[in-house]
Formats: C-alpha cells, sequence, structure tokens
C-alpha cells in the first residue's frame, strides 16, 4: 500500500514528444522541493513562471510551476505539477532532479491510489478513471464519466445502507422461535430482501455492457482460402483494409482493423484461409490463425456458399466446441441464397451475406452485438469491470439465500451481511490490500 510519507513524482503526460510535458508530484515534501527546484515560495492554485535548476545551478528548463494544497488536490495531499517543456530528455532531467532532491519515482496507479486512500473518491470511481483513460468509443468514454461522477458508486452505496439498515432491524427486533413464519413483519423483510434483490438483478444486467465496453472485443475471422474473409473483414471494417485477391491463399499473416458497432469497440483479426498445405509460411500463417481464434471472444467461420461442403475446420487445438461462433454463409449473391439471418448450422448463429456487395452485412453486424450481449448505446449502461459483476452475483446469490433463511435470525441476517459486504468490495468500502494491488498495478505510472 502506498506510503503517505513518501512524496512521489512521475510523468503525468505520455512518452514522446509535445509541447509540454507536466511531471506531477505528490506528498509532504512538495512544498520543500519546489522551493528548491524554482526558487519560489509557491501560492496554492497560482500559476507561477520559473526557471527549474539543478542543485548545481544549471537551468534545467523553464515552465510554470502549480501547487495544490493537500486537502484540494487529486491525491488529497499536497501535489506540485511542473509543466516543462514537452521533450523526453528535459523531462527526465527535471524528474531525475526531484528524485535528487528527495521524490521517489511514483509506482502505477500511485496518485490514483492515495486519491482513493485518502477519501477523494471510491474504488468504483478510481477504475473509471482508467476506463476513462482507456475509452475507445464516445459511448465508452460517456459511461466511464458516468461512473467517475459517482452514479454507480450512489446507487451500490444506498443499496449498503438499506441492506445494513435491514439487517440491524432484523437482529434487533425478530426472533423467530416466538413468531409465525408468516408473519406480518417477516413478509415484509421478505418483500425487501426480494426488492434489493431485483435492483442488484438489475445492475447486473445493466453492467454486461459496460465490461465490454471498456475492454472491446476480439473478432477473428477463420475460413477455408477464398471463402472471403479479407473481403468480410473489409465490408465490416468499411475500408479497403486487406487484400482480397481471387487466388486462394492471399492472406498469410494476421492483419487487424478495430471499428466500432453502435459504440462497441471491436478488433476484428483477419487470418489466413485454413488447408493443408506443405508451405511453410502458410503453415505458420495457419498457426497463427488458429492462435488467434482461440483469443477471440467470437469467432466467423466464413464459408463459401458457392462451395457445397463447408471444410472441416476443427483443427487441432481449436476450442471450437466452447468457443462462441458466427457462421457467416459468404457469396450469396452467387449461390442465390436469401441474405439475412438463416437458422442455426452446426449449431451456431448463421447469416448469409455478401461480403462484395455489402448485403447481409446489416445482418450480421445484428447478430454480432446480440452474441457479444451488447445491448447498443444506452444512456443507462454502466461501465462495470468483471469483480463488479462478480460482486453484485454473490450479493445476488446472498439475498436469494437469505430468503430461505426465514427460520434463524442469526443466518438470515448473515447472507444479509454477506450481501452488503460483497457490495462493499466494489466500492471500496470493505476491501482487502490484495485487491488494491491488484486494481492499481494495471494503471499506467503518473496516473
Ligand atoms: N461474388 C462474390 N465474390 C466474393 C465475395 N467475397 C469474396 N469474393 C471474392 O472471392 C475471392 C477471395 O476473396 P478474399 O476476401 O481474398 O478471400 P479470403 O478468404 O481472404 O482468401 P485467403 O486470404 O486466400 O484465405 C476474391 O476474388 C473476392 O473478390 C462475395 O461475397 N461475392
Ligand atoms: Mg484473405
Amino acid at each position: 500500500m502506498s506510503d503517505s510519507t513518501r512524496t512521489i513524482a512521475a510523468r503525468a503526460t505520455p512518452p514522446g514528444t509535445g509541447g509540454i510535458g507536466i511531471i506531477r508530484l505528490s506528498g509532504p515534501d512538495c512544498l520543500r522541493i519546489a522551493h528548491k527546484l524554482t526558487g519560489h515560495q509557491l501560492n496554492p492554485r497560482e500559476v507561477t513562471p520559473t526557471r527549474f535548476h539543478s542543485k548545481g545551478g544549471d537551468t534545467l528548463d523553464h515552465g510554470i510551476a502549480i501547487l495544490f494544497k493537500a486537502p484540494a488536490s487529486y491525491t488529497g495531499e499536497d501535489v506540485l505539477e511542473l509543466h516543462c517543456h514537452g521533450g523526453p530528455v528535459i523531462l527526465d532531467s527535471v524528474l531525475a532532479e526531484v528524485t535528487v532532491l528527495g521524490a521517489e519515482l511514483a509506482r502505477p496507479g500511485e496518485f490514483t491510489e492515495r486519491a482513493f486512500l485518502n477519501g477523494k473518491m471510491d474504488l468504483a470511481q478510481a477504475e473509471a478513471v482508467v476506463d476513462l483513460i482507456n475509452s475507445q468509443t464516445e459511448t465508452a468514454a460517456k459511461c466511464a464519466l458516468r461512473s467517475l461522477e459517482g452514479k454507480f458508486s450512489e446507487k451500490i452505496t444506498d443499496l449498503c445502507v438499506n441492506l445494513r439498515e435491514l439487517r440491524v432491524f432484523i437482529e434487533a427486533n425478530i426472533d423467530f422461535s416466538d413468531e409465525p413464519v408468516d408473519s406480518i413483519e417477516n413478509k415484509e423483510i421478505k418483500k425487501k430482501i426480494k426488492e434489493f434483490s431485483g435492483i442488484i438483478g438489475e445492475l447486473i444486467d445493466r453492467s454486461t455492457p459496460g465490461e465490454l465496453l471498456s475492454t472491446g472485443a476480439e473478432v477473428v475471422l477463420i475460413g477455408a482460402p477464398n471463402a472471403g474473409k479479407s473481403s468480410l473483414l473489409n465490408a465490416l471494417a468499411r475500408a479497403e483494409r486487406a487484400i482480397v485477391t481471387a487466388t486462394p491463399g492471399t492472406t498469410r499473416d494476421t492483419l487487424e482493423a478495430t471499428i466500432s458497432l453502435e459504440g462497441l469497440p471491436i478488433r476484428l483479426t483477419d487470418t489466413a484461409g485454413l488447408r493443408e498445405s506443405d508451405d511453410e509460411i502458410e503453415a505458420e500463417g495457419m498457426r497463427r490463425a488458429i492462435t488467434a481464434a482461440q483469443r477471440a471472444d467470437l469467432v466467423l467461420e466464413v464459408r463459401d456458399d458457392t462451395q457445397p461442403d463447408p471444410i472441416g475446420l476443427k483443427t487441432e487445438g481449436q476450442d471450437s466446441a466452447q468457443k462462441k461462433k458466427i457462421v457467416v454463409l459468404n457469396k450469396c449473391d452467387l449461390s442465390g441464397r436469401s441474405f439475412g439471418e438463416l437458422k442455426n448450422q452446426d449449431g451456431c448463429p448463421a447469416v448469409a451475406v455478401s461480403a462484395t456487395n455489402g448485403e447481409g452485412i446489416d445482418s450480421l453486424e445484428r447478430m454480432l452485438q446480440l452474441e457479444l450481449g451488447y445491448r447498443g448505446e444506452r444512456e443507462d449502461t454502466i461501465m462495470a469491470r468483471r469483480r463488479h459483476i462478480e460482486a453484485m452475483q454473490r450479493a445476488h446469490s446472498h439475498l436469494d439465500q437469505a430468503i430461505n433463511q426465514f427460520k434463524s435470525t442469526d443466518l438470515l441476517a448473515e447472507e444479509i451481511r454477506l450481501a452488503q459486504n460483497a457490495l462493499g468490495e466494489i466500492t471500496g468500502e470493505v476491501t482487502v490490500e490484495d485487491l488494491l494491488g491488484d486494481i492499481f498495478s494495471t494503471f499506467c505510472i503518473g496516473k
């Protein structure tokens, strides 16, 4: 866990060159370091144009310094921002100088971890900071911002408060030994448990796409040579990304294109056609195709509908049984099959398209969203992490258990307490240090 007696420092702007680059510090030594580095006594929230000096008196750069006094800062501690010229050499030299003056290099996520530890934000909001930075689409950014503003946390906190009140009431007032199980009071408690369980269920429903939104989905196109995989990637990307020719074996290596499907980021990977081959390069291409398919959230199996028999693609090591798959019958402009959704093929959803004239692509896009569990852009989507969803599912199942515990006050209260704790993990009200380490280590340095 972060030690607040240390003053930490890191670049807050991305690596590379830019007009300006910012070094950020947080901790008790900010004022002293600022004075040594600039020669100025900084006033809080005032922009001070200054030179940054080395200990030996050399000027490292000209820039501005801004001090945010605790607790009115991002981390809740004294925070110092040094705005320098945005070149890597200059920023490295200023960063090196502040470490000479006593600051330590920050670990990934340490600024935000301190903000959490100092009560500036809860855990779900801290995670939303990363999600906002990493958002790849406008929808993802909007959802992350809503979480950062605390909309999701508020709902969870309300539920925690309600569950706590209910538990306290049960512990203080209910004794099953002298009360009939179907008393008015018990019915009322049951009703409340069901109501809270319903709210959690609804939050879970709204959260699934949020989780997808933050990471996006990996979709891999596989199929026999010449089936039209590259053409399909181009059709979905609305751009001529992959080379298309009539020669089977055109695509040799994997190729990626990112598309946004109603706000859902999807990384599409085109692959080499799968067939028996002695060619070393082609064999390597196919190996890569299979690896990509194994990694994918969903596989699009492209079949040439003018060819009567689909080529068996159950290539060694390919876990096709577990993988979500859509069968895409392509070249239906030639085969004459009507476009759009079809009956399941080999137990998988299927669709008839023409990659060259675009027919049926809209059906495929709808199917993709459905299979990936995305409900399209909606105002109420929650940007949730897997751990949030798991915690809500645990809370939900404890409340389900609670319904069956109307014989023992202790057991009933315990299930409600467990539900409340599970929800508390989301905001960090109830938390373990390991969890903090896991969460903040995934942040970038300087955040
Ligand atoms: N008429 C028609 N031709 C298509 C369609 N899709 C692809 N083709 C043609 O089929 C040939 C192969 O298309 P590609 O997209 O290169 O096929 P691929 O599956 O990527 O092939 P490899 O990279 O060799 O594995 C090209 O001549 C395309 O123009 C389609 O829907 N209709
Ligand atoms: Mg190809």
